[in-house]
């Protein structure tokens, strides 16, 4: 079958790493793939605020609760971008945030699991910014031209996180035997959740062959979760403490650390909603829109009233 104009120049923009613009045609799966990976990734940032927030008030010095506070912040603002850059696409916001409310979206299935001590806040910088960088590096130069754009930001930011969360298990590693054994529970507790963001392996992920050709990925799920592992064994020696797997270990043939059977049942679990705290995040979103309603009244009012309508 011949193919269309539009879609001869789209390929061969794709093949030529130019970015797709938001008035440039696209085929339709495109344009919803996009929608539904930065949509998700958007909701990711706003739910991903709320273990954290947690500590903000019981963080163990002002110094810290500064970062902490900043480092929140940061994750609303990749939110806002990313919404942003989701709206290019032709979906509201308000469609957006329902979708998240009433479960039809995804976000992370990290953000479900609590927030015990202070030293989770090392380890989700640690593991979880960790991960996020390295499955977020590769998308600064997803084929979409928003998406990619706003990625340089967040992972600039990402980066400065990553290192606050290493920082803060360097210090409890290096402190009182409870203090190293409460960085050791946090790491024992995050761990597997983090090498599960990566998402379900390659031969599970429906979405991955195609939208490997269309260059949003460009990596795969377990190419990226092993260059993930691979660093983070080396790192964690640094911090003097252990990855909760027995099976890690150097594999000379391949370059690369083995690592344990990753329990998937957890993980689709989680994704279905059944985890720790889906329930409790989904209300605090929930909750947080509603009492925002008088906000939203008062600009759209303004707004109309500068407009002259
Ligand atoms: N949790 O075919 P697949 C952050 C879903 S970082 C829940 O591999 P794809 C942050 C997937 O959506 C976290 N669901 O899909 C960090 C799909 O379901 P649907 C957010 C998951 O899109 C620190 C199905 O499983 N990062 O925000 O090719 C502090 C099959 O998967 C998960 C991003 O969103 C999961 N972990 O690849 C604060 C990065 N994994 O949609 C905030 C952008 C998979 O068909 N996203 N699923 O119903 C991506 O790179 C890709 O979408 C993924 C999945 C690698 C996540």
């Amino acid at each position: 079958m011949q193919q269309a104009e539009p879609e001869i120049i789209f390929d061969d923009k794709i093949e030529q790493e130019i970015k797709i613009e938001p008035k440039d045609w696209m085929p339709e799966k495109y344009r919803q793939t996009l929608i539904r990976q930065i949509s998700q990734h958007a909701h990711s940032e706003i739910v991903g605020m709320l273990p954290e927030g947690n500590w903000i008030t019981r963080a163990p010095s002002l110094r810290r609760k500064a970062i902490l506070l900043a480092k929140v912040q940061d994750e609303a603002g990749h939110g806002l971008y990313l919404y942003s850059a989701a709206e290019t696409l032709g979906i509201g916001r308000e469609e957006m945030y329902d979708q998240l409310h009433t479960g039809k979206a995804k976000y992370s299935s990290i953000f479900n699991y609590p927030t015990l001590t202070w030293a989770d806040i090392g380890a989700i910088g640690w593991l979880v910014d960790g991960a996020a960088i390295m499955n977020q590096v590769p998308l600064c130069r997803a084929s979409y031209g928003p998406y990619a754009r706003a990625m340089v930001r967040i992972c600039k930011e990402e980066s400065f996180h990553q290192r606050q969360g290493f920082e803060i298990l360097l210090t409890l590693g290096k402190g009182s035997k409870e203090q190293r054994d409460m960085a050791q529970d946090a790491i024992n507790r995050w761990w597997w959740p983090s090498i599960m963001m990566f998402g379900p392996p390659d031969d599970s992920s429906p979405h991955t062959i195609q939208n490997t050709k269309w260059k949003i990925k460009r990596f795969t799920n377990d190419e990226l979760r092993q260059r993930f592992v691979d660093i983070c064994a080396e790192q964690v020696k640094v911090l003097g403490l252990e990855l909760p797997d027995n099976d890690l270990k150097w594999n000379e043939e391949r370059g690369h650390y083995d690592f344990g059977e990753i329990n998937w049942d957890e993980f689709w679990e989680v994704v279905k909603g059944n985890g720790p705290c889906n329930k409790e995040r989904l209300e605090t979103r929930q909750k947080a829109w509603d009492n925002g309603a008088w906000v939203r009244e008062a600009a759209s009012a303004f707004a109309e009233k500068r407009n002259g309508l």
